[in-house]
């Protein structure tokens, strides 16, 4: 079970460094912190740096652990909510163990991933949309997926997610209005009145509905986007990859057959990540090695958002191999014509191109507007649970209202709304069919240590 005690963790990346932090928090943090520093800690003033020499027990000051700025913070104004404290440590692993060591041996407890924001939402201090905001920013790998991370951490998704439940419940109590009122009344008002209800919540419905989508591809752009290069041996698809990525990544020969495994490499495209994956070139061959690669090769067109399909003779040919075009189905294609040096007429390309001198500019513009990528929008929530409880909202929504245009089934109306309600309660974290460990677990524990 989770409890909230008193935990300690050091909050930076566990390698030798100029600095390390390590936190403490919980009720007995006080307490923990009086037996590692001289000063007497019921005068500590709040949020004020202070240099300590830190020791593993200060009444037997003969062993000096360190050095260091510390930073006392006073629950409730503190990131976790209850008291807490940060050590500004010398980056030696060793001295990080030390300090946690004397924490733990005075009564702190060494926190699990993610704990310290997970007291937070115990306390009050933040919903889940803004604690998954966090985690996300810390996980950006991309200039985007920063901003993206950025925008849903202001406060704006909790915001809409509690006006919405503002509006439903508004909803549920005239529709239960009426299921009590409805023979006390003309049935042209009451017709008139439900028709008000439903017409709002359509509109809301399309909303939501909008929302969703700009979920769905902030979700996308946050990710990145993984491009796969295929086609025939010898075309000239590492050559591509290497002028891509703008450096020597993969091999390059004149031998057909050269890329046996899939060669990676990452770019960002403004501001945007990509994955950019060379492949083996498809062929029949009777080598055992080449072929295996050839299945990754399958595979990893499959799995690409968009794919660079390569040729330096045409592409008929290549759309007769049954495997390609089966996993080429409903796959994002560029195809890409190969060697324009010395191949000038190769029909039905959408772009030609030579890697060993031609700027690579014009494929990547084709590579963003291929993927809808080239216009900007502003960005709505982030993260599959987000998406998946939206979606879940919007199809209860949905039932609703086509309750609500059938006449008698204003009670169904209401029971659909209200499990709207309770989905928007689990998505933010209100919710009292949710316990704490629930939430630690699909949330918390993904978290980095000390977070
Ligand atoms: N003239 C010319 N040669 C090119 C161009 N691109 C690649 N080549 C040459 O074509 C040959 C094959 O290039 P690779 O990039 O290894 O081809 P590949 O498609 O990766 O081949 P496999 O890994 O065997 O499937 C090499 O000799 C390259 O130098 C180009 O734009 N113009
Ligand atoms: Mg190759």
């Amino acid at each position: 079970m989770l409890v909230f005690d008193t935990i300690c963790a050091l909050a930076t990346a566990p390698y030798k460094s100029a600095l390390a932090i390590i936190r403490l928090s919980g009720p007995k943090t006080r307490d923990v912190l009086s037996h590692v520093i001289k000063k007497d800690t019921d005068k500590l003033e709040p949020n004020h740096a202070y240099f300590f020499h830190l020791y593993e027990d200060k009444d037997h000051p003969f062993k000096v652990i360190d050095e260091a700025v510390v930073v006392f913070y006073e629950g409730p104004k503190s990131y976790t909510g209850f008291d807490m404290a940060e050590f500004y440590i010398h980056g030696s692993l060793l001295i990080a163990d030390e300090l946690l060591d004397a924490l733990v041996k005075w009564g702190a407890r060494r926190a699990m991933k993610g704990e310290f924001s997970a007291q937070s939402y115990y306390n009050g201090k933040m919903d889940l949309l803004k604690a998954e905001g966090i985690n996300d920013l810390i996980n950006a790998t991309s200039k985007r997926a920063k901003t993206i991370a950025t925008e849903t951490l202001s406060g704006k998704n909790s915001a809409i997610v509690l006006d919405l439940k503002k509006k439903l419940l508004d909803y549920l109590s005239e529709l239960e209005y009426y299921v009590e009122d409805q023979y006390s009344q003309e049935k042209d008002d009451y017709d008139e009145e439900l028709l008000k209800v439903k017409k709002s919540l359509d509109k809301d419905i399309l909303d939501l509905d909008k929302i969703i989508e700009k979920t769905k591809r902030a979700n996308r752009e946050y990710q990145g986007f993984n491009i796969a290069i295929a086609g025939e041996p010898n075309v000239g698809k590492s050559t591509l990859l290497n002028a891509i990525l703008g450096e020597d990544k993969a091999i390059v020969s004149p031998i057909p057959g050269t890329t046996r495994d899939v060669v990676e490499g990452e770019k960002e495209i403004n501001g945007l990540l990509f994955r950019f994956k060379d492949t083996a070139g498809l062929r029949k061959t009777s080598d055992f090695v080449e072929n295996l690669g050839i299945e990754r090769s399958y595979k990893t067109v499959k799995d690409a958002d968009l794919v660079l399909l390569t040729s330096d003779c045409g592409f008929e040919d290549i759309y007769k191999d049954e495997e390609l075009k089966s996993v080429l189905k409903d796959k994002k294609i560029i195809k890409v014509a190969t060697k324009r040096d010395i191949n000038t007429h190769i029909a039905d390309a959408d772009i030609s191109i030579c890697s060993l001198k031609d700027d690579i500019s014009a494929l990547t513009d084709k590579i963003l507007s291929a993927l809808s990528l080239d216009k900007k929008e502003e960005s709505a929530f982030l993260g599959k649970r987000e998406e998946e409880y939206l979606e879940k909202i919007s199809s209860q929504m949905k039932k609703a209202s086509e309750a609500i245009s059938e006449t008698g089934q204003i009670d169904i109306s209401s029971d659909t709304l209200r499990v709207a309600v309770a989905f928007i309660n689990e998505l933010i974290g209100n919710s009292e069919g949710q316990t704490m460990e629930d939430i630690y677990q699909t949330l918390f524990s993904k978290f980095c240590l000390g977070k």
